[in-house]
C-alpha cells in the first residue's frame, strides 16, 4: 500500500487498511514514499516501483493497493511492470459500496459509479468484466476482448442511467408527500454513529457496525416520541475522504432527500485523533453536493471514549452552538432533543386561518403538521392561530385546495 509518507498520510494509511479490510483484502505489508513530484507513468518515482515489486515477489499478494487516485495510464503501467492487479483508493471505495448497496437505488447508482471508473481503465491484467470480486475479473484476456467488454460497459452506463432517471421519477412523487413535516438528516464521516443516534433518537433498530459504510441507504424513521411536532429523522451513507468523483455525483441524487432537509446533524466521533480533517471532509463533500447552505448542528459524539476532556472543552470553544452526546451513554441526546426543537420553532411562522364550520374536520389534519396555538368556534366559523414551518404552508394550501374541491364536486 504505497502512499506519501507524512503524519496525515500514516492515519489515511490506517484508514486504508480498514477500508481493505472491509472490503476483504488481507494487507501484508505497507510501503509510503515521500513524494517531492508524480510520476506521470508510474505515480512514485522508479526506486520505490522497484521496491514494491520485490514486495510482490516477497509476499505474492493478490493486489497493490495505492491511497491516491491513479490515472488510467499509471494503473496500467504500473501492472504491467508488477504482473499484479493494482488498485487505488477509490475502487477500493467502489467494492465496497457494491458489497453494501440493498436498495434497487443504491445498487444502480453504485454500479454506474463501478463502470464509469472502470471503462477507461480496463486492461489485460484486469481481463473482462466479470461479478467476481465486486466486479472486473482477473482473466488475462486479449484486446478484442477488451473491446468488446468497452462496448458492453457503455451499453450498461446507458441502460443504467435511463434507469436512474426512472427512480429518480418515482422518488420525487414519494417526496411531494412528504413535504410540510420537519425533515432533519444526520450526515457525517463514515462510522462516526449517525445510525447510533438515529436508534438512539427514534427508538429504530437500523444497523449498527463498527465498520466504514454499515449504511448505504438512506432510512427515513418520522419520530413522534419526545417530540411535540412530528420530525422526519433520515440517516445517511457516511463520507470517507478521497470519495470517488463518480460515487459523489451518483449519491447525489441518494442525497436529494438530505437536500430537502430543514437542518443537518454533522455528527462527529471527537474521540477520533483526526476529527477535525473527517469535519473538514465533510463540509466539503456537503458543498459539493449542494448541501452547503442547510442550517447544521454539530454533534460531538463518543465523549464517553474521549482519553482527555480538554479535546471536548477545545471543540466546544471552537464551535460554540455544538452539542457534545454519547450514544453509548445517552448523555447529551436530552439536550440534542431539545436544540433540534429549537431549531424548529426558529423556523416557524404565525398565520392566522379563517375556516368555515363545514370545514371543522380539517382542523385534525392540520393539527398533524401545525402548531394550534388557538383555536376559536364563533358564529362565523373557525379561527385558527397557526404556527408554520415553511414547508407546512404548502401542505396547508393543498389540504385546503382539496377541501374546496371536495365541497364543489
Ligand atoms: N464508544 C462509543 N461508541 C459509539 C458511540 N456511538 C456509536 N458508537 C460505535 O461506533 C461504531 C459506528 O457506529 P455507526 O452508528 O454504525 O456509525 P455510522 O456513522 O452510521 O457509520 P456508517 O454507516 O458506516 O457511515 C459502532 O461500533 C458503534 O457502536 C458512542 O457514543 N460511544
Ligand atoms: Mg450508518
Amino acid at each position: 500500500m504505497p502512499s506519501v509518507s507524512s503524519p496525515l498520510a500514516e492515519i489515511s494509511l490506517e484508514e486504508l487498511e480498514g477500508l481493505a479490510t472491509t472490503a476483504q483484502y488481507k494487507p501484508v505489508a505497507t510501503l509510503t514514499q515521500h513524494l517531492t513530484g508524480i510520476n506521470p507513468k508510474t505515480f512514485v518515482g522508479s526506486g520505490k516501483v522497484e521496491e514494491i515489486r520485490l514486495a510482490i515477489k516477497r509476499h505474492n499478494p493478490e493486489a497493490v493497493i495505492f491511497d491516491e487516485e491513479l490515472s488510467p495510464r499509471q494503473n496500467r503501467e504500473l501492472e504491467n511492470i508488477f504482473k499484479c492487479r493494482v488498485i487505488d483508493r477509490p475502487w477500493i471505495i467502489l467494492e465496497i459500496f457494491s458489497n453494501h448497496a440493498r436498495t434497487r437505488e443504491a445498487k444502480t447508482q453504485v454500479e454506474l459509479a463501478r463502470m464509469k471508473y472502470a471503462l477507461p481503465r480496463l486492461t489485460r491484467m484486469w481481463g473482462h468484466l466479470s461479478r467476481q470480486r465486486g466486479g472486473i475479473g482477473m482473466r488475462d484476456v486479449g484486446e478484442t476482448q477488451i473491446q468488446l467488454d468497452r462496448r458492453m460497459i457503455r451499453n450498461q452506463i446507458h441502460k443504467l442511467e435511463k434507469k436512474l432517471i426512472q427512480i429518480d421519477k418515482e422518488k420525487k412523487t414519494q417526496r411531494k408527500n412528504r413535504t410540510g413535516t420537519y425533515k432533519v438528516a444526520l450526515v457525517g464521516y463514515t462510522n462516526a454513529g449517525k445510525s447510533t443516534l438515529m436508534n438512539c433518537l427514534t427508538g429504530a433498530d437500523t444497523l449498527v457496525e463498527d465498520k466504514l459504510f454499515a449504511t448505504l441507504d438512506a432510512t427515513m424513521r418520522k419520530i413522534k416520541k419526545n417530540f411535540p411536532y412530528p420530525v422526519l429523522l433520515s440517516d445517511t451513507v457516511g463520507l470517507i475522504n478521497k470519495l470517488p468523483h463518480d460515487l459523489v455525483a451518483s449519491f447525489k441524487s441518494t442525497l436529494d432527500e438530505v437536500r430537502s432537509a430543514d437542518l443537518l446533524i454533522h455528527v462527529v466521533d471527537i474521540s477520533h485523533p483526526e476529527y477535525i480533517g473527517q469535519m473538514r471532509t465533510t463540509d466539503d463533500l456537503l458543498r459539493q453536493m449542494d448541501m452547503g447552505d442547510i442550517d447544521i448542528l454539530i454533534a460531538f459524539n463518543k465523549i464517553d471514549a474521549l482519553p482527555d476532556m480538554e479535546i471536548l472543552d477545545h471543540a466546544l470553544h471552537v464551535f460554540p452552538s455544538s452539542i457534545a452526546v454519547s450514544c453509548k451513554t445517552e448523555r447529551g441526546i436530552e439536550s440534542l432533543r431539545r436544540e433540534i426543537i429549537r431549531h424548529y420553532e426558529k423556523k416557524l411562522v404565525p398565520y392566522h386561518l379563517a375556516l368555515d364550520h363545514s370545514q371543522a374536520i380539517l382542523v385534525q389534519k392540520i393539527r398533524k403538521f401545525a402548531l394550534v396555538l388557538k383555536e376559536d368556534y364563533n358564529s362565523n366559523g373557525i379561527a385558527l392561530d397557526l404556527r408554520l414551518s415553511p414547508g407546512a404552508k404548502a401542505k396547508l394550501k393543498f389540504i385546503l385546495q382539496q377541501s374546496l374541491k371536495t365541497a364543489a364536486g
